[in-house]
């Protein structure tokens, strides 16, 4: 990615990094750790892969076992757990029925402090699941059909997710955050048949109607060819529907209304192939459209409970809290299918975490005896900032803490470990994506020392490398930034691009694969899209995105999306997405845009451009500001230079740009951006 638009500059990554300091975990933790035995590290070394992904293999049940743990005559379409055959509701559920029936799966924490919180043990959501898939099964759904699932952070959600997965039918979550339209795209690439949505959820202390984008989505969908043809509706207070949008006869159903007549029912789960798809996530990459990233049921699974039990410790008498939402993959992996699968106690919030003030964290921890937590930077400087936190009066012990999403700044890696882990929780800092299906570089919480600012080595079975554009490895302490790739397959990893195999060849292998005839993976090294260095004690430093991709508060936004967006308004010219440095959400868009001519600009028109992009995508895409300029610099080529306004947002050395087609806008865009 040597062209104009690199994100992140040879100078930027050039930069030498001192932060050398380490942090040891307590001997407390090291004695209780799941993974605390250092000769079981060499294991893992890369002239014993593929067999050591067996261990992970076996922390599952399996209705038959695997013939071979990995195939690899097919680059880069690698198989795993080959002949082996599961049901993942199965591994989340109905394993632990028999000790563990009582056990708590779920606390869910309503926002509003007055609602009482539920408790879902094991027994609890065996029963919702099944009675759920039958009534799925009864709407025709069955083994292999895609259904859509646009839920808040309700038990709902998991219980949809597993009932798929009890059907072997593939979910696809999309976040709640996202619009009708954002949800009509996902749903006629995946050719749903089945909407899941609710009248709507608490936020922020408000009452948001959510029923009315299933509306939009249907409507889309249709205008794009395709017919969803039921939509289940949940209500947040079962009973009582609330939301403006109508329910639409003949398709919409209330599913509080027809559970009643599967009060008991059980479905048969399953037996699914390790390779069929488990579900898809779509996600932002450097074009205008998401895509549909594939994950499988037995490689997927067993990789994200290996990674849940060796990295964030999970043990059966702890209580574990993510704050990620299950729409993105975090919670897929961490908040359903690898806490379950381990039989652990979870908690789902609905809320922002400020509400009603910054201290519901630790009071929440404090409730429910929560001693691991997982969030990301943006939460954590967003904490750091609020005023009156105080969880010295909260009672509460973390073992470990996890931060996931963005590059977490030492400083407020610091603030994170003394303040909020009282100096005696570990801190894992997770780097990983959503095609990656699990945690890639982290210390091993009782092994590594942390070390603020830098995720860590490769964890167990993971062998990254960094690469410079010409494909030579860049050795370890010499200082300068690369891509971040993956010398071997691992089984958490995608499998494809829903219906576009082309692009997940390309995308993820195109650029450094040695040899496109040959077999053998070692040839095929996975490149994640990311610039990082690597230190001399082998600890990577994530430095952000390489490709067009923006990461606000820890989401990925595609800069194509919002520009594509933005380009449907007749007035719109050209469009160009920067990332803007945002002390809370580490990055945020903005937009410059230049204008049809004789089309004058108006705040109005601005609120347009902004109101489209909400439309199209959802509020996170929401630029911080518009600058609507005269003309985009642009090299002689025609290529937009994203990276000399992106300079002036973020007030840097401009550089050179004397090569350009119109030089002199760059003047006038740096007088209005900088007056
Ligand atoms: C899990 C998730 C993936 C992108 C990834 C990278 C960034 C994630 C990070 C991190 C620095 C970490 N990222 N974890 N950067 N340190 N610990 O976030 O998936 O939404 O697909 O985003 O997020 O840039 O490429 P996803």
């Amino acid at each position: 990615m040597a062209d104009d638009n690199t994100r992140i500059s040879e100078t930027e990554i050039a930069v030498h990094w001192h932060e050398e300091e380490y942090y040891s975990p307590p001997e407390s933790f090291i004695q209780q750790a799941n993974f605390r035995d250092a000769d079981a590290l060499r294991k893992f070394e890369l002239d014993n892969f593929p067999d050591y992904f067996a261990e992970y293999g076996h922390l599952l049940q399996w209705d038959r076992p695997w013939d071979q743990v990995f195939d690899g005559s097919n680059p880069p379409f690698w198989k795993w757990f080959v002949g082996g055959k599961l049901n993942a509701s199965v591994n989340c559920i109905d394993r632990h029925l028999a000790k563990n029936r009582n056990k708590t799966a779920f606390y869910f924490i309503p926002e509003r402090p007055e609602e009482p919180k539920q408790v879902v043990t094991y027994q609890d959501l065996f029963v919702r699941v099944n009675e759920f898939a039958a009534l799925l099964r009864d709407l025709g759904v069955k083994q292999g059909d895609r259904v859509t699932i646009h839920l808040p952070m309700v038990v709902e959600l998991p219980v949809a997710m597993l009932a798929c997965a009890r059907l072997g039918a593939i979910h696809s979550v999309v976040f709640g955050g996202f619009s009708g339209q954002a949800c009509a795209d996902r749903i006629v690439d995946s050719e749903s048949d089945v909407l899941i949505t609710m009248d709507g959820y608490y936020r922020g202390g408000k009452w948001l109607s959510h029923k009315d984008k299933a509306d939009i989505a249907v409507d889309k969908a249709k205008e794009a060819g395709h017919i969803v043809k039921h939509v289940l509706v949940f209500e947040r207070h079962p009973g009582t529907y609330t939301s403006n949008a109508p329910l639409v006869a003949g398709r919409d159903i209330l599913v509080n209304d027809v559970i009643q007549q599967y009060r008991g029912r059980r479905v048969e789960p399953v037996s699914m192939r390790a390779e069929d798809p488990l579900f898809l996530m779509y996600t932002s990459g450097s074009t205008g459209k998401p895509k549909g990233v594939q994950h499988s049921t037995g490689g997927y699974l067993s990789y994200a409970t290996a990674t849940s039990k060796n990295i964030l410790d999970i043990q059966p008498e702890d209580v574990y809290w993510c704050m990620a939402d299950i729409g993105w993959i975090t919670g897929h992996s961490y908040i359903v299918y690898g806490p379950l699968s381990l039989g652990a106690s979870s908690v789902i919030y609905e809320g922002v975490p400020s509400y009603p003030d910054a201290n519901r964290p630790f009071s929440i921890a404090e409730e429910l005896g929560v001693n691991i937590f997982h969030t990301s930077p943006t939460a954590i400087r967003s904490l750091r900032m609020a005023q009156n936190i105080a969880p010295q009066n909260y009672q509460y012990h973390f073992k470990l803490m996890v931060t996931v999403g963005e590059p977490i700044e030492p400083d407020v890696w610091r603030w994170y470990y003394h303040v909020i882990g009282r100096d005696e929780a570990v801190i894992v800092d997770t780097w990983w994506q959503t095609e990656t299906g699990g945690f890639l570089c982290s210390t091993v919480p009782a092994l590594d020392k942390m070390k603020p600012g830098s995720a860590g080595p490769g964890i167990p079975g993971i062998h990254p490398v960094i690469y410079d554009d010409e494909g030579h490895e860049i050795a370890a302490g010499s200082g300068r930034g690369g891509n971040i790739c993956i010398r071997n397959p691992w089984h958490g990893a995608l499998q494809t691009i829903w219906k576009d195999p082309n692009r997940f060849v390309s995308t993820y292998y195109g650029k450094y694969c040695k040899n496109p005839e040959s077999k053998d993976w070692h040839d095929w090294p996975y490149m994640a899209g990311d610039g990082a260095m690597l230190a001399s004690d082998g600890y990577f430093r994530i430095l952000g995105r390489i490709d067009d991709v923006i990461n606000v508060a820890g989401h990925r936004l595609g800069t194509k999306e919002i520009e594509s967006a933005v380009l449907k308004l007749d007035d719109v010219a050209e469009a160009a997405v920067i990332a803007a440095h945002d002390d809370m959400k580490g990055t945020v868009p903005e937009l410059y845009v230049s204008l049809q001519p004789g089309v004058v600009p108006s705040d109005e028109l601005s609120a347009r451009i902004v109101a489209a992009i909400v439309t199209e995508i959802g509020p996170i895409a929401r630029p911080r500001k518009v600058w609507i300029v005269p003309d985009l610099p642009k090299t002689r080529s025609g290529k937009i230079m994203r990276r000399i306004l992106a300079s002036i947002s973020n007030n840097k050395e401009i550089g050179d740009v004397t090569t350009l087609a119109n030089p002199e806008v760059v003047d006038t865009i740096h007088q209005m951006v900088r007056p």
